[in-house]
């Protein structure tokens, strides 16, 4: 029987039985994608290219398979497709975003491409007319290359460039849309785009490019932030939030120096994004390691920017609610030898961090099973942040085949869906939905279709990329209809 199940979790001591308290009946339970991934028609009706479509097809290395997004799902002609499958899901909403280039070609605000406009317009009121909650992701990674070439995330002037891209968003769908979130993944962007390069645009500006971008994201975010709150929120009454993600970072030992490095990269991976929104200003381990680093290394002062006493104000506050995925932990440590010329924000952490071989792995190189983690992360985020309003905006799992019989992915889900619920249930922690990623296999950026997560099947061989239910679907219906994780559970 399901609440016999243990789930054997982290190196010692740790297991844990599955959460059997109900969801509350307003839980919001829901499904994500990215226009990239799977709209395809990239350069269909007036769409402008983007980083992405620039990178993987002028760099055929970049990822495997040489796959990219020219057609991935169709989402762009399936769309109602799409919405047919969340409302037999019976998700609560669904979680997309808007690709950039496609209302706005060249990224700036001058020449706004009708169809672009059209589609996420039809979208929306498909979504709408189903009873599903569009929660719209402003952006998901795909800048307009036009934007990239005018310098991209590290050059200050973007700043307003995105700021006129969402006042455009709110403009146009924000009487259908009350929850919009301004950047999936700034660490992403900023780290795997600007720092170590994997991502797209793949420049390699370690400890340097990733820092000017994550404090122009910042700045941008928070100029949205502060045009809805004035130009819309007293007639649309929406809420606007960003998205952040991290693993939870366990120490690897319970030395203080082992915990003092998982307290550290946690600052590091989410405080760089959520301090400066909900306590004002960077971490100031950051702050530190960051200085220490830069002058011992020739700089003449810290090679991460400083917000200016009007700036730490004015970003501070800026979420209506946080957005939080959340796949895997890690193990950390001190390190014992300091590299004092190591470039990047992964340098200069001063910490390692690794994967148990203990703990079973998904398709991703980097997605570990490991459950345990979601509550710890949970209440890390409550307790340092004044405990905000929190969506699991992402989670899910990861295989090479896309089985339908996805046994993996179910289990997966239910036992991150119980670290969800104890840490309501346990720490009082703030949680008003989750999202699992994703709603269709798709375009897993440079690794191509070679990683699957979604709870539908897609055949990227046919003609109309045919969707097929996987088990997990029947799964996922019956929580959302049950409210419940196990065979039977307590109301609270
Ligand atoms: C998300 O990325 C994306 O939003 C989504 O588009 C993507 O398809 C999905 O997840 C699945 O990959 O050292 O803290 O950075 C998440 C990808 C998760 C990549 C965690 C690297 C490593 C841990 N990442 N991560 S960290």
């Amino acid at each position: 029987m399901m609440k016999f199940l243990y789930i054997l979790c982290s190196l010692a001591s740790c297991y844990a039985a599955l959460n059997n308290k109900k969801f509350p009946a307003d839980f919001m339970f829901g499904a994500a994608t990215s226009s990239y991934q799977i709209e395809g028609a990239w350069n269909e009706d007036g769409k402008g290219e983007n980083i992405w479509d620039y990178l993987l097809h002028t760099n055929r290395t970049y990822s495997l398979n040489g796959d990219n997004g020219d057609t991935t799902c169709n989402s762009y002609h399936n769309y109602k497709e799409d919405v047919a499958l969340l409302k037999n899901l019976n998700v609560t909403h669904y979680r997309f975003s808007i690709a950039w280039a496609r209302l706005l070609p060249n990224g700036h605000i001058n020449e706004i491409n009708e169809a672009g406009v059209e589609y996420y317009k039809n979208l929306i009121s498909e979504l709408r007319a189903n009873n599903i909650e569009p929660f719209v992701t402003i952006y998901h990674w795909d800048l307009p290359q036009a934007l990239q070439d005018e310098g991209g995330w590290p050059s200050s002037n973007i700043i307003d460039v995105y700021a006129d891209y969402a006042r455009l968003c709110f403009r146009l769908f924000g009487l259908d849309v009350k929850y919009w979130m301004t950047f999936n993944e700034p660490k992403q962007t900023c780290w795997q785009g600007y720092g170590v390069g994997t991502n797209a645009p793949g420049i390699k500006s370690p400890g340097i490019g990733e820092y000017w971008c994550a404090h122009n994201v910042l700045k941008a975010h928070a100029k949205a932030w502060h045009i809805y709150d004035e130009e819309f929120r007293p007639r649309q009454k929406g809420q606007v939030g960003i998205v952040i993600d991290s693993n939870w970072w366990e120490p690897a030992t319970n030395s203080s120096e082992d915990q003092e490095a998982s307290e550290t990269k946690l600052q590091f991976t989410f405080g760089l994004y959520a301090n400066p929104i909900f306590n004002g200003d960077y971490p100031e381990v950051m702050k530190s390691h960051i200085k220490r680093r830069s002058l011992a290394q020739g700089f003449q002062k810290s090679r991460l920017p400083e917000f200016t006493p009007k700036e730490i104000e004015y970003i501070k506050g800026t979420a209506d609610f946080l957005g939080v995925n959340m796949y895997s932990a890690s193990l950390v440590a001190a390190k014992q030898n300091q590299d004092v010329d190591g470039m990047g924000f992964d340098h200069d952490d001063e910490v390692k961090v690794w994967y148990s071989e203990s703990w079973k792995k998904g398709a991703s190189p980097w997605l570990v099973v490991t459950p345990w983690g979601m509550q710890k992360l949970l209440r890390w985020i409550k307790n340092q942040y004044n405990n905000p309003r929190m969506i699991v905006t992402e989670n899910g799992y990861s295989d090479y085949d896309g089985t339908l019989n996805d046994d993996d992915r179910i289990s997966y889900i239910q036992g991150y869906l119980s670290g969800v619920r104890d840490a309501m249930v346990e720490d009082g922690v703030n949680v008003f939905g989750y999202t699992v990623w994703s709603l269709l296999d798709n375009l897993e950026w440079v690794y191509g279709f070679t990683n699957k997560f979604g709870l539908y099947h897609v055949d990227f061989n046919s003609p109309n990329r045919t969707r097929t239910a996987k088990k997990s679907v029947g799964f996922y219906q019956n929580v959302i209809r049950t409210k419940c994780l196990v065979d039977e559970c307590i109301e609270i």
